[in-house]
């Protein structure tokens, strides 16, 4: 249908109409979201559905995913091995950085295309990629210094998904500037040689629609206060993500280095607000816990890779409590799941503390919506957007299958528990990124070629 109104350029204009649907200020009946130039234009509540109308039974907003690691996809599965010693984080980046080292620009594109098919299909409709292979296998730069996130924004673009890019600056093997080893050599720029890529990365997201591109010093580990300083003279506007605290070893080397602990190295060091996002922030004492919620900034979580890396488990509750905010990412991608990521959340703390629905707001909402309402304000903020169904905001939207027996005689917020706690399959059933329809019927209009380019170059790269 288009609308009457335009003159040299005429709007594409479509209606949804759904049973009930979580809108920011609660679910609603009987709702129509009229959807223009890839935004909802218009939200009109207790209206039954007319003819002009697609019509749906449940709808809630895409989540974010504000942490991945898109190429890791492609090693899913295969560090489940235990070498000769005992294995851990450290082991298993050791087998990442081989896999690293082989991949070409096609390969790079091919398996971050499927990472981003999977996560639509989980109901994510907006990947943060902290992006940090960035040269070639010999660790020089590409004849574009922004190849690689060129295919990320190329993988984006396919798959429909929208995209937050986060260039890493990457450029030492430890704390207190420690020289890159050479596992490393495809992720290290200087200063100036970032600067050049962060703009290039820019141009190179150009043609997706809604990218937004931030920055990212890697780690405490991999950035010296210098070089920390200096990037961060170069971030717009936009987010400021950084890994941190997220295995015990780090904590104790930035310990031996300066004497403090990471995120509070970081708080002190650092102009550390709401555009930021601590990923991990898994290792801080009660008072790191509260002094970084205080600064507004978002736990990026990840807690299905925290589990497979043998992390540890952040410190909710209290977190909480200070007012802190947080957000999901898939990061590793060993398993994409937006359900996945939250129930893995609430149990973590449950398994921490002998204790149920720890992650909720008291008598307000059921844990499954306080999960998928913080991961949602979250994710939107420190991926740079706004999020939720709302006139004005990018049509970002998932569909549930109301069939699903998971969610059999559920409405409102038993909904987002029935899917989060109970579903053997994913109820989740269409999914629109900026009002464009990838998903149908639980799975991506792409996901059959997206899948046999993925095959194609892993079986490439497996023999190599
Ligand atoms: C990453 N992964 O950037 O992919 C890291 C490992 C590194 C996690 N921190 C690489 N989970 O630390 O150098
Ligand atoms: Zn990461």
């Amino acid at each position: 249908m288009l609308s009457s109104f335009s003159s040299a350029r005429e709007i594409q204009v479509s209606q949804l109409h759904f049973k009930q649907v979580l809108l920011p200020g609660g679910w609603s009946r009987e709702v129509r979201l009229s959807i223009a130039d890839g935004r909802i234009a218009a939200v009109h509540v207790g209206v039954a559905a007319g003819e002009a109308d697609e019509r749906h039974a449940i709808g809630v907003p895409g989540l974010p995913n504000l942490h991945s690691h898109g190429f890791q996809r492609g090693m899913a599965g295969l560090t489940e091995i235990r070498g000769a010693s005992s294995d851990n984080f450290w082991t298993w980046r050791d087998l990442m950085y081989r896999f690293v080292a082989r991949m070409t620009p096609e390969d790079v594109e091919a398996i971050t295309a499927q990472a981003y098919v999977e996560m639509l299909e989980a109901g994510f409709t907006r990947a943060g990629e902290f992006h940090y292979i960035h040269h070639d296998p010999s660790g020089a730069p590409y004849g574009d210094i922004a190849e690689l996130g060129g295919r990320v924004a190329a993988a984006a673009q396919a798959s429909g998904i929208g995209l937050t890019l986060l260039p890493v600056f990457y450029a030492h093997a430890g704390f207190g500037g420690q020289a890159p080893d050479q596992g490393q050599r495809r992720f290290v720029n200087s200063v100036d040689r970032f600067a050049r890529l962060l703009e290039a990365s820019r141009a190179a997201v150009a043609g997706c629609t809604g990218a937004v591109v931030g920055i990212a010093p890697h780690s405490l580990r991999a950035v010296t206060p210098d070089e920390l300083t200096a990037i961060l003279a170069l971030a717009d506007t936009g987010p400021i993500h950084i890994h941190i605290a997220e295995q015990t070893k780090e904590v104790e080397d930035c310990i031996a280095w300066s004497d403090s602990r990471p995120v509070q190295w970081l708080l002190d060091h650092a102009p550390v607000d709401r555009r930021w996002c601590l990923v991990h922030a898994t290792h801080m004492t009660g008072e790191e816990t509260r002094a970084m919620a205080e600064t507004g900034a978002v736990a990026g979580l990840c807690p299905m890779t925290e589990a497979n890396l043998g992390d540890g488990i952040f410190n909710a509750p209290e977190f909480g409590d200070a007012g802190g905010g947080f957000g999901v990412g898939t990061d590793s991608n060993v398993l994409i799941g937006a359900a996945d990521e939250l129930r893995q959340l609430e149990y973590s703390q449950r398994l921490r503390l002998r204790a149920r629905n720890v992650i909720s707001t008291t008598g307000i909402a059921s844990t499954g919506r306080a999960l998928f309402d913080g991961a949602l304000a979250g994710g939107a903020q420190a991926l740079g957007v706004a999020g939720g169904l709302a006139a004005g905001l990018a049509a970002d939207i998932v569909s549930l299958d109301a069939d699903s027996p998971a969610l059999a005689g559920r409405s409102a917020d038993a909904i987002l528990d029935g899917w989060i706690f109970a579903s053997r399959r994913s109820p989740v059933d269409c999914v629109w990124t900026s009002g464009r329809r990838v998903v149908t019927n639980g799975r991506h209009h792409q996901a059959e070629s997206v899948a046999a380019g993925f095959r194609r170059r892993l079986e490439g790269l497996l023999e190599a």
